[in-house]
Formats: structure tokens, C-alpha cells, sequence
């Protein structure tokens, strides 16, 4: 709470507190930045690449003197005690990346109550919580799914009987499954493309179970008519691929694949004729995040949302964007 209220009163009061806190980088001499960062977890090329992005950032800002890193494992329990531990430890500010978006009320208050800010990074929260935080650095979800939903709506415009889809959402109740899901149907019902959503279950943003429920879907309703397969992330996607295969179906051809993230496994399968479309979610947001941790730590004014660039690619492009992908 000192923290807070020091903030409140401007830089030279900013200055005592954080002496008297014993943490932080004051501007003239001191020790830099403790900062916490509580991560989803490993389960894709794209968390990995955003975790060397952090680490790698933090590593090589001397404003950083320590990044306290925490692999939540998918499991928000653990990513709560993670942040639990961070304020004993009287972080100076902390770093979450929601595995899901409820569930973090109490938690985000013990922070303020200790006087500690908290940064989004990649996910987000439910609105409740709106003001437990001071701002989230990540992708517009809903926006990508947008993007996913016009190639659609553009691709089988004059599909006379209809276009059916199959879609495997990423884990159940995080902001990039519910975003994504939201944005492709927006655009799909607004344009008025006449499609049916044949089936719709979670695989979890993993290649297994991306794999798993997409062999569900060829036991449950064969794929013989299905038109495309709307995959959350590329890890399902590539699982997806494989049951396709398995099935005696050409992926990318007898059934259209669309992809977010960008890896370059993606990319590669994109090369190799098994998806149409790649919408761009980008990890690389470390040097970026660094930044707004030091403003908010400084007490300065930042934007509740810093989104990240990214793009699309359709099929044309993906073999000269290979060599750029950078996870
Ligand atoms: C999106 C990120 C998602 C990726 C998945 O910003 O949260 O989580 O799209 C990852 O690959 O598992």
C-alpha cells in the first residue's frame, strides 16, 4: 500500500518510497527491477517462443536486475500461489499471463493490498477485474478471429450448399479460446454466410489433443462433406492434420484448415499444400513488455490495452515467409 500511495503522490515521494521499500531501480543508481512472471506454461511452440521473448528481454535490460520466473503448467492454482509468492518476496511488479480469465479476484487484491502492480502479459481477465490490474500487453483475440472468419466468409462465399465446420477451441475458458471463437462467428453471421458448425470441442492448444478430438469428430461424423477445420492454435491444427491423414483425407484440400498463431511448423505444413490460412499471433513481445513494466513501476500513465502487431498469410505467401518465423 505504501507503494501505491508513494505513486500517487509523484516522482520525488516515488524516489523515497522506493528506497524505504528497499526495491527498484530509483533512476540514480539503484539495483533495477525485481519483477515476478507467472507463465501459462509450456504446451506450445508459441509459449515457449514467448517465454525465451521474456527471458531474453529481461536478461538484457540492465533497468531488470531479476526476473522471478514461474511455469504455471496450465494449472491456475499453481499460477495463484506463483503470485502469491511473488508479493512475500515484495516484487516490484508482477507479470501474468492468465491461463484463464476468472478465477483471479482475490489474488489481484492481496497484490494491490501489498502495494504490488500487475502487468497482463498475452491473456487477459474477465471485466470484473478490470481494476486489479493496471494494463495487458498482448493480441486483440477477438480481432484474429475476425481475420479467420472474413478469409471464410471470402473463401466460400458461393459454397451453394452450405459451408460445414468443424472447429477445435483452444483451453476451455481462456481469453484466446473465447476471443477467437467469438470473433470468427461474428463476421461469419454478419456477412451472412450460410454455414453450419457441425461440432466445437476444446483441444486444449495442444498437438495431442488437437489430434484426439479431431479423431472424435471423424468417428462422429465422418468428413465427407465437411468443408473446413477452424483450429485455435497450430499445435491442434498439426494434430489435427494427422488424424486427417489417418483418415484416408487430404488436409488442406478435401477439407480447409485454418490456423492462428504462426509457427513455423505452420508455415511448413502451409508449404506442404495441408492448410489454407495462417493468422499471425506474435510471442516475440518481450523487449516491448520490459518497457511497460518499468512505466508502471515508475508510476506513469499507460493505455489499459498495448496491443501487438501482427498479420495473416494465405497460401500464396507461405513458403517466402518460412525462413522469417522466429518460433
Ligand atoms: C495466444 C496464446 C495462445 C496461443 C497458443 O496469445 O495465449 O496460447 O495461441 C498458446 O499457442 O497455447
Amino acid at each position: 500500500m505504501l507503494k501505491k500511495t508513494l505513486a500517487g503522490i509523484g516522482a520525488g515521494a516515488l524516489l523515497f518510497g522506493l528506497s524505504a521499500c528497499g526495491g527498484g531501480d530509483d533512476g540514480d543508481g539503484g539495483d533495477g527491477l525485481i519483477v515476478g512472471f507467472a507463465q501459462v506454461g509450456a504446451e506450445s511452440a508459441w509459449r515457449t517462443a514467448n517465454t525465451d521473448s521474456v527471458k531474453a528481454a529481461a536478461e538484457a535490460d540492465d533497468r531488470i536486475a531479476e526476473l522471478k520466473f514461474v511455469d504455471g503448467q496450465q494449472e491456475q492454482d499453481r499460477q495463484i500461489e506463483a503470485v502469491r509468492n511473488f508479493i512475500t518476496q515484495q516484487v516490484d511488479v508482477i507479470v501474468l499471463a492468465p491461463v484463464v480469465e476468472t478465477g483471479w479476484t482475490d489474488v489481484l487484491q492481496e497484490a494491490e493490498d501489498a502495494g504490488i502492480p500487475v502487468v497482463l502479459a498475452d491473456r487477459g481477465v474477465e471485466a470484473a477485474d478490470e481494476d486489479l490490474y493496471v494494463t495487458r500487453l498482448g493480441s486483440d483475440f477477438t480481432e484474429e478471429g475476425r481475420k479467420a472468419g472474413q478469409w471464410t466468409v471470402e473463401t466460400f462465399a458461393d459454397d451453394a450448399d452450405g459451408t460445414r465446420i468443424l472447429e477445435l477451441q483452444g483451453t476451455t475458458g481462456s481469453a484466446p479460446a473465447n476471443d477467437r471463437k467469438t470473433g470468427f462467428f461474428e463476421v461469419l453471421d454478419a456477412e451472412g454466410l450460410d454455414y453450419e458448425l457441425v461440432d466445437s470441442q476444446s483441444g486444449d492448444f495442444t498437438a495431442e489433443n488437437g489430434k484426439s478430438v479431431m479423431e472424435t469428430f471423424v468417428t462422429t461424423h465422418g468428413l465427407d462433406g465437411i468443408d473446413l477445420l477452424y483450429a485455435h492454435n497450430d499445435e491442434m491444427g498439426l494434430g489435427a492434420i494427422q488424424a486427417i491423414e489417418e483418415a484416408g483425407f487430404e488436409p488442406g484440400v478435401d477439407i480447409q484448415i485454418i490456423i492462428v498463431d504462426g509457427s513455423a511448423a505452420g508455415f511448413q505444413a502451409g508449404v506442404d499444400g495441408k492448410l489454407n490460412y495462417i493468422v499471425e499471433c506474435n510471442p516475440a513481445f518481450g523487449a516491448q513488455l520490459m518497457d511497460v513494466v518499468v512505466q508502471v513501476e515508475a508510476g506513469e500513465s499507460v493505455e489499459k490495452f498495448t496491443p501487438v502487431e501482427e498479420g495473416v498469410f494465405t497460401a500464396d505467401q507461405f513458403e517466402a515467409e518460412l525462413p522469417n518465423r522466429q518460433f
